[in-house]
């Protein structure tokens, strides 16, 4: 079962008053501020809040207002680059400029942030567990030491992509982030392989999905809702490269990617990658927890006219996210010469495929030229690729970069099967220069 968190920010006032300050205030709690809510005094709620709380008489002994617990989502914010585009901050859904995914492996506070429920209280790592039950000869349950020292470590790149990124360019627009192009991540990930963890416990002939489960709290605050409980075919999750993520970037993974440890099911929408994991559920058939129903990650079984509503029995649930590549740099409007070279780069990626070819136009798609593109340092990282410009005369110019897989799809020009939630759209990107 889901375990829930019973420490409180009060608690951790009175344990912790620095990371209590560093949760309600973000990064700048300093000496003036250390254990300010310890405590937590009418007055000093009162203070914080800049007014009174006229029923406090009502107040449960050590509830936090509201208003205050809502700021520990900024600490999100406050960790990550000022270029990033927050959509939302309840719950927190932060994309990256595109200019931010120029590193081959992003950085946190260049990753993208995809919540659907409320970011859970910090997770005391020691009292954590990861349940591993349903369609198993053995159910588990493993403590963090467990996972450290009991199974083998890989370290691999690898893209996390939201299914919706690019939703933005459907017309009419669907409900959802109108993520652009940077709900897109490659971080540098260590942990223990999905199948490692499932093999131990022992498939049953029966087990054909997985179901995934987390601390993170329904938005409507109810504790027997789920903000979301996605899965994969077990043939998905099986793939040595999905993966229970210890670190980020060789270091704890932040709060909110998932702290102290969540799935990373790469090139598949970046839904059954659970963060702040507590249960695979093995089951025997498709999962249907919150996010596997209704028309959530799913796209119409045949093509449909954009806006149509499509009946449910015409949907199917997504896999593999599609080719796409995005122009890192330069940045859009920047100024070239006319006649000299410049480089253009950027990344792309294929979910379950990889990218082998590249090629730029900047003559609105007449010509197209090619570009080199790196193999992948790993099956599921993105890839590098590089072109070099030139524009003829002065004037303005769109640099259009379009990617192909090994089997020989490529990205659209135009903004690909509108679908009633906004999926997988992996229209070309284009940015445009000016020649002087
Ligand atoms: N527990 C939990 N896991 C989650 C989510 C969530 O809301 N709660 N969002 C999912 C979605 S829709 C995406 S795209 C990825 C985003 O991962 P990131 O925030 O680390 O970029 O996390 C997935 N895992
Ligand atoms: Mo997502």
């Amino acid at each position: 079962m889901t375990r829930k968190i019973e420490r409180g920010l009060i608690e951790l006032y009175h344990e912790d008053p620095d990371r209590a300050d560093r949760l309600v205030f973000g990064r700048v709690a300093g000496p003036d501020r250390r254990g300010f809510l310890r405590g937590a005094g009418l007055a000093s709620m009162g203070a914080l809040l800049g007014t009174t709380i006229p029923f406090n008489a009502n107040m449960p002994a050590g509830l936090i207002p509201a208003a205050l617990a809502e700021t520990v989502n900024e600490f999100a914010f406050d960790a990550k680059h000022a270029d990033m585009i927050v959509h939302n901050d309840r719950p927190v859904n932060v994309e990256a400029a595109v200019h931010l995914l120029d590193d081959d492996v992003t950085p946190a506070d260049k990753h993208f942030i995809r919540n659907n429920g409320q970011m859970p209280y910090p997770i005391d790592r020691g009292e954590w567990r990861l349940t591993v039950d349903g369609e198993v000869n053995e159910a588990l349950e493993l403590t963090w030491d467990q996972l450290m020292n009991e199974f083998e470590h890989v370290t691999l790149r690898l893209q996390l992509e939201c299914g919706g990124n690019g939703r933005a360019g459907f017309n009419p627009l669907p409900r959802g982030n109108p993520w652009t192009i940077g709900a897109i991540g490659n971080a540098e990930w260590t942990g223990v392989r999905v199948s490692d963890i499932l093999r131990r416990a022992g498939l049953k002939p029966s087990a054909v999905y997985t179901g995934h489960f987390s601390y993170d709290q329904h938005l409507s605050g109810d504790p027997d809702r789920q903000a979301i409980s996605r899965g994969a075919p077990i043939d998905k999750i099986m793939d040595p490269h999905s993966i229970v993520a210890l670190k980020m970037n060789g270091g704890d993974i932040p709060i909110e990617h998932g702290y102290p440890a969540r799935i990373v099911n790469p090139g598949w929408p970046g839904s059954t990658s659970q963060k702040w994991l507590t249960r695979i559920w093995v089951r025997d058939r498709e999962h249907d927890g919150p996010g596997m129903t209704g028309l959530s990650y799913r796209v119409p079984r045949h093509p449909v006219s954009p806006g149509t509503e499509v009946a449910h029995e015409d949907m199917m649930v997504m896999g593999s996210m599609i080719v796409k590549s995005a122009i890192t740099d330069p940045v859009a409007g920047t100024e070239v010469r006319a006649g000299v070279p410049f480089e253009v780069r950027g990344q792309a990626w294929a979910g379950d495929d990889h990218v082998t070819a590249m090629e730029t136009s900047i003559d609105f798609g007449a010509t197209w030229q090619p570009a080199t593109v790196e193999a992948p340092p790993n099956r599921y990282s993105w890839q590098r690729w590089r072109a070099s410009i030139t524009a003829p005369a002065v004037g303005y110019y769109e640099v259009w970069a379009r990617a192909t897989d090994n089997r020989g799809r490529s990205q659209p020009m135009v903004v690909p099967g509108w679908n009633p939630r906004g999926y997988l759209n992996n229209a070309c990107h284009r940015i445009f220069v000016t020649a002087t």
